[in-house]
Formats: C-alpha cells, sequence, structure tokens
C-alpha cells in the first residue's frame, strides 16, 4: 500500500480531500482519539493516515482483541470505541467483540474495509469477497453502509448516534475499498461532516414512575437494590451513591458495578447474597437485567419453589430501555429512562423525607454478612501448599486495598468466580471482567485500551486458559509499554488440570494443558518482565514491584492443579452425562 499522504492534493484549481481524510476527520471531529486497529487491505493508508493525523493507533495481533479493546473503551468513555479491521476474516475476526459490545450495552463501531460491491452483489470472487453488512446486521444494535465520500459525514454521525444514543451498543460500519481514494472538493467534504450535537441525550422519566417505584419502595419491609453495569457506566457516581445511603437499603452490586460505592460500605450485601436474594421483598434493579446472571428473577435463588416458580418480590426497574420490564417476571413499577436522571428524580422526590428499612432486615442482612465475611476471613489466612486460588486472591485483595486506582482486568472460571468474590474494589469501573456471555478472550484487549483510556495501573487476573486466547496481544502491550501486570493464575487446565484421559493413551485429558508451562516467557520474549511464583510471598513482591515500575508484567503463579470446581460456580448450567446431577 501507499505511503503517507498529504492531507490535501491541491491542482491548479481546485483542492480536494479524499475519503481516507474524510473519516479521519469526521471521528476527529467528534473527539474521537483512539483507534484500535489491524491493518492490511483496503485500510492501511487508513490506519497510517489516521496516525499522522495524531489520533492515536493502537495496532493489535489480532482483530478479536482490537475489538474487545475498543468495546471496553466505549465503557469507560461513554464515547464509542472505534475497532477498525481488514474485510472477510478481519472482519469477522471483529464480529465477536461487536455482538459481546451489543450484548453487555457497550458503544463501540466496528469499521471494517469490504470489497467491491459489484462483485460481492453477483458473487464473482473478489479478493475476500464476503456480504459484511447482511452479516453484522443480526449481532449489531445498527448496521450501515456508505458508498461516496460525499456520505461519510453522515455514516459516521449515525454511527456515532446509534451507539451511545439510548442503550448503547455495537455499531457496523462498512466501508468499501473504492471509498477511500474517491475525492471531492475539500470544500464540500469539509461541509459535509457532522459533529454530532447531544449525541446521548438525557431521558427523564415520567414523574409518575419515580413516585410509583419510591412508594413500592418506601412500603417495603425487606428492600434490596441491585446495581449493575448500565449504572456504573452512566457515570452518575455520586447521586447513585447519594441515593443509597439515603435509603439506608442493603444493596448488591453485579460484578462490574463493584466499587461504584467500596465494597467495604456497611450497606454492601454481597457477602450475604444468597440470603438477600430470597429474603427481599421488593428490589430495585439500577441498571441490571433480570437475565441468567440474576436467575432471571425466579426460581431458587428468589426463594421459588422448582426452578420456574416466581418468588415472592415486588421488582422496580430503573432501565434506559422501556422493553427490558417484563422480560422474565412482572416487573411492578418500571422506571425508564437513563440512570443519572432517573437517580436524580428519586433524590429530588426524597427531599420530603425517608424513613430507613426496617432494623429487623437490616441487622439480619447485617449478622449473615459478619458471619459470612468471618468466615472467609478464615479461609484467607490459611497458607496452603502449593498455594491455592485463596491463598493467591488474598496478596491480590491486598494489593488492590492499596491501590484502588488501579484497574482490575478478570476472566477465568475459578479464577473469575473467586476473584469476584475475595477482591474488593473501591471506586467506580475499576472491575472490567468477561460479562453477560461469560466470554473468554477479552484480557489483553481489555488491558490496553484500559490502560490507554486511562493511563492507570491496570492488573488482569487470567485463568491460564483464559489468558491462552488472548495471549499473544502481551507483545501488544510491551509494543505500547503499557503499565500492565498480568497474573495467570495456573492450575494446568480448564477448571483445573488433574484430569486424566481415560483410555490411558497418550493425548492428555482435554481439559488439560501442558503442566507447569512458563508463561512468564512470553512476557519476556517482548522485553516485558516474567516471574514465575509459587508461593503468596512471592507473588506479593512480584505484584508490588510491577506495580512500583509499571512495566509490562506477566506474573505465572502456579496454583494447586486440583484446586478448581467445573465451570466455577455455574457447575449447574453444565449438561454432564449422569457424572454430576
Ligand atoms: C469464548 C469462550 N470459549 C469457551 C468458553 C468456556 N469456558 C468457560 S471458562 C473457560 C476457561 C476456564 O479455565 P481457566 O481460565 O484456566 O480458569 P480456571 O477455572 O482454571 O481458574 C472456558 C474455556 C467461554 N466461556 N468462552
Ligand atoms: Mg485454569
Amino acid at each position: 500500500m501507499g505511503t503517507v499522504e498529504p492531507q490535501v492534493a491541491t491542482t491548479a484549481e481546485t483542492v480536494t480531500a479524499d475519503g481516507f481524510q474524510l473519516v479521519i476527520d469526521a471521528l476527529k471531529l467528534n473527539g474521537i482519539d483512539t483507534i484500535y486497529a489491524l491493518p492490511g487491505i483496503p485500510i492501511t493508508d487508513l490506519t497510517r493516515r489516521a496516525q499522522a493525523d495524531g489520533v492515536r493507533v493502537l495496532s493489535f495481533r489480532h482483530e478479536q482483541n482490537a475489538g474487545y479493546a475498543a468495546s471496553i473503551a466505549g465503557f469507560l468513555t461513554q464515547k464509542p470505541g472505534i475497532c477498525l479491521t481488514v474485510s472477510a476474516p478481519g472482519f469477522l475476526n471483529g464480529l465477536n467483540a461487536l455482538a459481546h459490545a451489543t450484548t453487555n450495552c457497550f458503544p463501540m463501531i466496528l469499521i471494517s474495509g469490504s470489497s467491491e460491491r459489484e462483485i460481492v452483489d453477483l458473487q464473482q470472487g473478489d479478493y475476500e469477497e464476503l456480504d459484511q453488512l447482511a452479516i453484522a446486521k443480526p449481532l449489531a444494535k445498527a448496521a450501515y453502509r456508505v458508498l461516496h465520500a460525499e456520505d461519510i459525514g453522515v455514516g459516521i454521525a449515525r454511527a456515532i448516534r446509534a451507539a451511545v444514543s439510548g442503550r448503547p451498543g455495537g455499531v457496523y460500519l462498512d466501508l468499501p475499498a473504492k471509498l477511500f481514494p474517491q475525492s471531492i472538493d475539500a470544500e464540500l467534504g469539509k461541509k459535509s461532516l457532522i459533529k454530532v450535537v447531544d449525541a446521548a441525550p438525557k431521558q427523564i422519566p415520567a414523574p409518575e414512575a419515580v413516585r410509583r417505584a419510591l412508594d413500592l419502595l418506601k412500603g417495603a419491609k425487606k428492600p434490596l437494590i441491585i446495581l449493575g453495569k448500565g449504572a456504573a457506566y452512566a457515570q452518575a457516581d455520586s447521586e447513585i451513591r447519594n441515593f443509597i445511603e439515603k435509603t439506608g437499603i442493603p444493596y448488591l452490586p453485579m460484578s462490574m458495578a463493584k466499587g461504584l460505592l467500596p465494597d467495604t460500605h456497611e450497606q454492601c450485601a454481597s457477602a450475604a447474597r444468597s440470603f438477600v436474594l430470597p429474603g427481599a421483598d421488593v428490589v430495585m434493579l439500577i441498571g441490571a437485567r433480570l437475565n441468567w446472571l440474576l436467575s432471571h428473577g425466579k426460581g431458587k435463588t428468589w426463594g421459588g419453589k422448582s426452578a420456574k416458580d416466581w418468588g415472592g418480590q415486588k421488582f422496580i426497574q430503573v432501565d434506559i430501555s422501556p422493553q427490558e420490564a417484563d422480560s422474565n417476571v412482572r416487573i411492578h413499577a418500571p422506571v425508564v429512562g437513563d440512570i443519572g436522571s432517573c437517580v436524580r428524580a428519586f433524590l429530588a422526590e426524597m427531599q420530603s423525607g425517608w424513613a430507613k428499612p426496617p432494623a429487623e432486615w437490616l441487622n439480619a442482612v447485617h449478622d449473615k454478612k459478619t458471619g459470612n465475611i468471618a468466615k472467609m476471613a478464615e479461609t484467607l489466612a490459611k497458607n496452603p501448599s502449593p498455594m491455592n486460588f485463596h491463598s493467591a486472591l488474598n496478596v491480590v485483595r491486598d494489593i488492590v486495598r492499596a491501590n484502588p486506582d488501579a484497574i482490575l482486568v478478570n476472566e477465568g472460571a475459578n479464577a473469575l468466580d473467586f476473584t469476584r468474590s475475595i477482591v474488593d474494589m473501591y471506586k467506580p469501573r475499576k472491575r472490567l471482567d468477561v460479562g453477560t456471555w461469560g466470554i473468554m478472550g477479552v484480557g489483553m484487549g481489555y488491558c490496553v485500551a484500559a490502560a490507554v483510556t486511562t493511563n492507570q495501573q491496570v492488573i488482569a487476573i487470567e485463568g491460564d486458559s483464559a489468558f491462552g486466547f488472548s495471549g499473544m496481544e502481551v507483545e501488544t502491550i510491551c509494543r505500547y509499554n503499557l503499565p500492565v501486570c498480568v497474573v495467570i493464575l495456573n492450575n494446568n487446565g480448564v477448571y483445573r488440570g488433574d484430569e486424566v484421559n481415560p483410555t490411558g493413551r497418550p493425548d492428555p485429558a482435554p481439559l488439560v494443558f501442558v503442566k507447569d508451562a512458563r508463561y512468564e516467557k512470553l512476557m519476556e520474549a517482548f522485553g516485558g518482565v516474567g516471574v514465575h511464583v509459587t508461593t503468596p510471598a512471592e507473588l506479593r513482591k512480584a505484584m508490588e514491584q510491577a506495580l512500583h515500575s509499571r512495566r509490562p508484567t506477566l506474573i505465572n503463579a502456579m496454583i494447586d492443579e486440583k484446586a478448581g470446581t467445573e465451570s466455577g460456580r455455574i457447575t449447574s448450567l453444565n449438561p454432564t452425562a449422569g457424572k454430576k446431577k
């Protein structure tokens, strides 16, 4: 492909701008300063010229990781994260992340170059021929294609609005190869660009919906509030905290809502989850959906007698999407609006005073919680050999407490579930994990975006299997010299590492990896720091050094290969041939 070209080409009379330039100008005009990319035909020059024009272009080793980076950049910044890929295979590699963004309500735009329309549509066998727009549509919140340079401004504006307004999601923007070299008059081109005004307009809840919700909450004997990652996304942190504290109601943070209030807050009921869910009579969901992560609002988790049985709770659901209510069980009081506006409306309505929930409920929650925390403290204090998840994560817990601004990326099964329950978070949007799908592979992409968008130290707690999905991006982390400390909780396999092939043949069991694999050498290969640790003391020292130096570091923490359970905490979702019932 070509070299860096001047921004505009000048002839005797006219100044022109080409498609490459208009895409870059349109993004910049809308405050987009970072692109997560993997170059190749037809977008190579787009990456070069974007960089030459002051956009930060982060180049990845696989599009899926660039896509996950873009998705979490969207979550962290409320601006659409941009992933840029080549056509067909690059596009497909990025598509997983696009679907992930849509599922998790993260604003993201996947921009892919595509092949020649006329040839693709007649299926005449073009280079990387694929009808990308049609394929992206069902997985994206919206999908658009731009064929003419003068429409680039509109295309980018529509993509931005679709990504961030209402319930955010993944948007696909198809840019055919032929678009990029198209030239139009520079003045005309400039005029065609749109600076999006109020891309994510506030959605104010109806006053009667606010009153209905608060009346229900007020009358509750055993109220509970659940904070979802929608609440974290909203960046209405002080309002949410004020609201929770004013109500005096126990709250449960969903995984990525941890830290909205510190997990050590006296109203936090995380340690009494299995007590408060079935026990509550009125539950207010704030930016949390009643999907599988909350057992669909029914079944034994909620005090129902069978899996389909509804508990006795009445639900208040605060959500930006009017379609969310009643998706699983009856919602008695839906409140539709953006989380910030809704919580502000609650606070305004509560001016007239608010009585704390009955002491009986608060005491019961407190007792349960204190008992469970004490039990956990006992487990954490043990120092078994070999190291297990608890003794390793006890160290991580201390390090995060001492470094509350660090961002924690987390994936795996046991490595995920134990980290979520053991490591307290103290500030909003510091915990980034597998999200709604429980997807493996987000790790290193998330690390890059978290470091780049916040400039904070990143700590990734990774299962050894989980890490493998994006492990090659440690080169990317080293290349950009990012303050990322990856800790692999290495139990030699998926869930655990001690399974054997029942046939006695040499192939290992499907869930088992090379024993004692030296993952830290991968980081060393690219100039980062690699450390192999077998004890909590060694782990502590290595993490402290990593955070002190801010150098790319990979700590390979050897965990008892018998320590994990199948599927972590979600064993019940795993169909088996009679082994466990
Ligand atoms: C994309 C994707 N593929 C496969 C899975 C299934 N899966 C769930 S957890 C997991 C890995 C668990 O092993 P590890 O990361 O080592 O965590 P451990 O339980 O051993 O701590 C896999 C493969 C998934 N969730 N996502
Ligand atoms: Mg493992």
